[in-house]
């Protein structure tokens, strides 16, 4: 009897898996059968960090490269350079991803691009290297990491909301334009995740009381508290699996409910 949520054999591209959220899915590949890992990260010193911490993680089947998710050329290489090194990208999920938390009417157009560059364009161009091979074996699983703010705003994160919303709609069309090669593109959306990217919404004030976000956050989340990383794991190992084939342009929302919930009435 097959594992329909087995990962046995196959390899995984997670672009931006240095730590965060691709690492705690880079985690959860391994542990459901995953042949190989890779991941790629902007700087040499963000790359051997990295692959000291897969290390230390008990992870050996993982190889890592510097490239840019912005860069066509860079990832075209890219992809080369895995299918000689290690086989078939049978999983890619576009992690990568940056925030910029600015007034939209003070953003640089620059700063709004750069948002976009990355967490739009990238997986655009990152999806569209692997896609080639997946057609021709007629096999694949796309993962694009969205947002909440693939559904909701808020103030100071336009460019981001607009790259995820996007990004939400990329996923669909992904999944439109390619379902016939049996192809499955899905997005996978985190709620509030503790890892670097929000760590500045936790920090405590300078009197030793809670940032205001962070209790705004727990009175959203009806389980009062920030996800960890490692709960997107099962999730994206369904996405990334067979168990999962019939599943196609779904963003699988991982976000305690918040989605759902109107937000806890103040005492
Ligand atoms: P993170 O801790 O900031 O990690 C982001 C990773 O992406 C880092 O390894 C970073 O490497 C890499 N990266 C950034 N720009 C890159 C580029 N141009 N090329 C290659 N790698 C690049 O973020 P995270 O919280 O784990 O988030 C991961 C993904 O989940 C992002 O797409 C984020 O938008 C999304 N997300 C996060 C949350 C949350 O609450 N944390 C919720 C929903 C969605 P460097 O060290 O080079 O910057
Ligand atoms: C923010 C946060 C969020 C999270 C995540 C929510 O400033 O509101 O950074 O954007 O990163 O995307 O799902």
């Amino acid at each position: 009897m097959i594992n329909p949520f087995s990962l046995e054999g196959k390899n995984a591209w997670i672009t931006g898996a240095a730590y965060g959220i691709g690492f705690a899915i880079a985690k959860a590949f391994v542990e459901a059968g995953a042949k190989t890992i890779v991941f790629n990260v902007r700087h040499e010193e963000a790359l051997q960090k990295a692959l000291e911490a897969y290390k230390e993680a008990g992870i050996s089947n993982v190889k890592g490269y510097i490239c840019d998710v912005t860069d066509e050329g860079a990832v075209k290489a890219l992809v080369e350079k895995i299918h000689a090194e290690v086989g078939n990208i049978d999983i890619l999920v576009n992690n990568a991803g940056i925030i910029k938390r600015i007034p939209m009417h003070e953003m640089k157009r620059s700063e709004f691009q750069q948002v976009i560059d990355i967490d739009l364009v990238g997986p655009y161009i990152c999806a569209s290297a692997v896609l080639p091979e997946m057609m021709e074996r007629r096999e694949g699983k796309i993962i694009n990491v969205c947002s909440m703010m693939s559904e909701l705003g808020r103030e100071t994160v336009s460019a981001y909301a607009a790259a995820k919303g996007g990004l939400k709609m990329l996923t669909r069309n992904i999944c439109s334009e390619y379902g016939e090669y049996n192809i499955q593109c899905n997005g996978i959306g985190p709620g509030y995740i503790a890892t670097p990217q929000t760590a500045p919404l936790r920090e405590p004030q300078p009197d030793g009381s809670r940032h205001p976000f962070d209790s705004f956050i727990c009175a959203k989340t009806p389980a009062g508290r920030w996800l960890d990383p490692e709960e997107l794991g099962g999730p994206a190992v369904f996405l990334a699996s067979h168990a999962s084939d019939g599943v196609n342009g779904h963003i699988l929302y991982v976000d305690g409910g918040i989605l759902a919930y109107i937000g806890k009435q103040p005492k």
